[in-house]
């Protein structure tokens, strides 16, 4: 799939997107799933081929022909498996889409989810140059994202902050560094504490928490964790070492839904504010971040945008759209609420398997 724009990170510029949607077939009702892993082995060692690997030479042997009741099931099916978690959730998000539509009720409500339209967010990447990046910004100011994440890296970060503080005061604002940090450089990221960011996601390495710790005890703006929360207990441990203030949730990265739920409940009960980060997913996933995202302690803007910041054409219909408000609303209908359409999905597919009980 195609982006309408590119989208650079501190580890990379990526021009389309190579994703992996999931289908399972149960008594006779379709459910769909997407693995958004990314080209290359920066954000995470697990990139679309490896997940391809894990999908069809594990985890889809593993669930094929099992007697499952829901999306609650599929983990302990899958759990022999060690990592491979964004291959994981996209198996269990198309058994949890089934069921939604078998029981005729939007994912949303399974899940627990109680609003009917979630914040948006848009996240900007790494641009030409600083006046470029102000355009960019400013469209989508102007079409009404309520909240701007921009991605930073060492050579791209105070100027291009005091810049937008300057171009733009008042917006809620926050930097993402995809982890290009170290403690040594801490710095930096002391004087981005003067720019009344909302957050500061992932400064340091991925497997990180305690330069994590240090840092956020020597400033006043939250620190997010996006890469070093890979699970439930990661998110404990970085809460109980104070690692940081709000946590991204990100259901590719967490393994599934199951999970990313669990997260969702563990952060309420201990009063720290969650959002659900994003992979630049299609309307598939992305209509799984929306379900997910209308769960209550989902209190801060989501890196949910509407199909047209991703994509000319998705392949779900209707596409999501951004509403006045910044929001964006939840699908009312069975499942997903989106329907895949099959023609753009076929005319984007460049390799499929099937698989079927007993092999
Ligand atoms: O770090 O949040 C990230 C996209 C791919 C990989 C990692 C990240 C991102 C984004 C985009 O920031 C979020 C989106 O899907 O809108
Ligand atoms: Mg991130």
């Amino acid at each position: 799939m195609e982006l309408t724009s590119p989208f650079e990170t501190s580890f990379g510029r990526e021009h389309e997107k190579r994703t992996i949607i999931v289908s399972v077939e149960a008594d006779g009702e379709v459910g769909y799933g997407e693995c958004p892993a990314g080209d290359t082995p920066f954000y995470s060692y697990e990139t679309t081929d490896i997940s391809w690997y894990a999908l069809t030479r594990y985890l889809a042997p593993a669930l094929a022909g099992r007697e499952v009741k829901g999306g609650m099931d599929v983990p302990a099916l899958l759990r022999r498996v060690r990592g491979y978690n964004m291959a994981k959730a996209a198996l269990e998000e198309a058994v949890w889409d089934a069921q939604a539509r078998r029981e005729n009720v939007p994912l949303s409500r399974l899940l627990g989810g109680v609003k009917d339209r979630v914040e948006s967010g848009v996240s900007v990447g790494i641009q030409e140059s600083i006046d470029e990046l102000v355009k960019v910004v400013g469209r989508y100011v102007e079409e009404g994202y309520p909240r701007v994440k921009v991605k930073i890296k060492p050579s791209w970060d105070l100027t291009v902050v005091h810049r937008l503080r300057v171009e733009f005061p008042e917006i809620p604002l926050m930097v993402d560094a995809n982890g290009a940090y170290d403690i040594s450089q801490k710095a930096v990221i002391k004087a981005l504490d003067r720019y009344g960011l909302m957050m500061i996601e992932q400064p340091f390495g991925y497997d990180d928490l305690v330069d994590h710790a240090a840092i956020q005890k020597e400033i006043r703006t939250p620190i997010c964790l996006d890469e070093s929360v890979p699970s439930l207990g990661a998110v404990r441990a970085a809460l109980k070492l104070g690692s940081c203030r709000v946590i991204n949730v990100k259901v590719s990265r967490v393994g599934g839904l199951c999970e990313a739920v669990r997260i969702h409940d563990l952060c309420m009960s201990e009063g720290v504010p969650t959002w659900v980060g994003g992979m630049l997913e299609t309307g598939v996933g992305r209509a799984v971040n929306v379900a997910l995202a209308s769960l209550p302690n989902f209190t801060l803007p989501n890196d949910i945008s509407a199909s047209n910041r991703y994509y000319h054409e998705d392949i779900v219909e209707p596409p999501f759209e951004l509403n006045s408000d910044g929001t964006i609303s939840v699908p009312r209908g069975g499942g997903l609420g989106v329907e895949v359409v099959w023609e753009r999905l076929e005319r984007a597919t460049v390799r499929s398997r099937v698989f079927k009980a007993g092999g």
